[in-house]
């Protein structure tokens, strides 16, 4: 898999390329990184990237041709590496709020493909016609705007790159991960480690009981309340996707009826 960012700040992206899982997996040659900065596109004195909005306004925006000539760039060093099947060339995404939102879904839909062209704005956006021209998808990771897109980029070369094959080994795998389907989509339950006893507080028995079954019950026990309480939405997609067993709803209406009984106070 192979990633081209199209952005004024190559070397933000150390912290994904170096770092921690998706680090370890670059090193073993699993994904590759390859940074275009549009200013190398230029051909004025001054590398003049952005200009003035059209229509007043604050700010500036980044001119269209620098960064078409970097994503003709991109396109040809991908083709002489042979990243792409001929037939299907890397997407040009744009990391913006106006995306289709990324999710586990679209991260594992990703790990299937070959990489990427992502495009990272900053200043005030970019001209609108190099999105018209050149850009095939938008993704935003959620409601909130940043400075640029090049956090945004590392957020999903992160979700997706974890996933590809061989990456995670068995003591970390995206198994036990919260969306994972054999989570049902449902919140990961917590975890503990030593001491058992920390600052007065033990751990939960079950988990030092060895049973694992008793373990695997509990640990699934505790994914429902905790979704039921949290992200009520994923346990309804849940249920219609009928992952919940009638073990789990038994669970759940138990849970329900000690959080009832909480509420209703003391002695009551
Ligand atoms: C910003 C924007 C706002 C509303 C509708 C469309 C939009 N497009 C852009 C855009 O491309 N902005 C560039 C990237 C330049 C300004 C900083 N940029 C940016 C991307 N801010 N926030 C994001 C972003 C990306 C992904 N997920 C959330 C926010």
């Amino acid at each position: 898999m192979r990633f081209d960012l199209i952005t004024l700040f190559p070397e933000m992206f150390a912290a994904v390329r170096d770092h921690g899982v998706s680090g370890r997996a670059h090193l073993r040659g699993l994904w590759s990184l390859h940074a275009w900065n549009p200013r190398d596109f230029t051909h004025d004195v001054h590398r003049t990237v952005d200009d003035r909005p059209f229509g007043g306004g604050p700010g500036m925006v980044m001119m269209a041709e620098p960064l078409a000539q970097a994503v003709r760039a991109v396109r040809d060093a991908r083709r002489q590496a042979e990243a792409d099947a001929p037939d299907r060339p890397a997407p040009v995404v744009l990391l913006s709020p106006a995306g289709q939102v990324h999710g586990q879904g679209l991260a594992r839909r990703w790990a299937g493909g070959t990489g990427a062209i992502l495009v990272c704005g900053r200043y005030e956006g970019i001209d609108q016609r190099f999105i018209d021209r050149y850009v095939d998808q938008e993704v935003s990771l959620g409601d909130f705007v940043l400075s640029g897109g090049e956090l945004g980029a590392m957020v999903l070369i992160d979700s997706v790159v974890r996933l590809l094959p061989g990456v995670l080994h068995d003591a970390e795998s995206a198994e036990q991960d919260s969306f994972n389907p054999a989570l049902s989509g449902l919140l990961d339950s917590p975890h503990y480690t030593r001491p058992e006893v920390w600052d007065g507080a033990a751990v939960p028995e079950t988990l030092l009981s060895g049973h694992h079954a008793r373990i695997s019950a509990w640990r699934r026990r505790q994914s429902l309340a905790l979704t039921a309480v949290r992200r009520p939405d994923l346990l309804d997609q849940a249920r219609k996707a009928g992952d919940l067993s009638p073990q789990d709803e038994a669970a759940l209406a138990a849970a329900a009826a000690l959080a009832a009984d909480d509420k209703a106070g003391p002695g009551r």
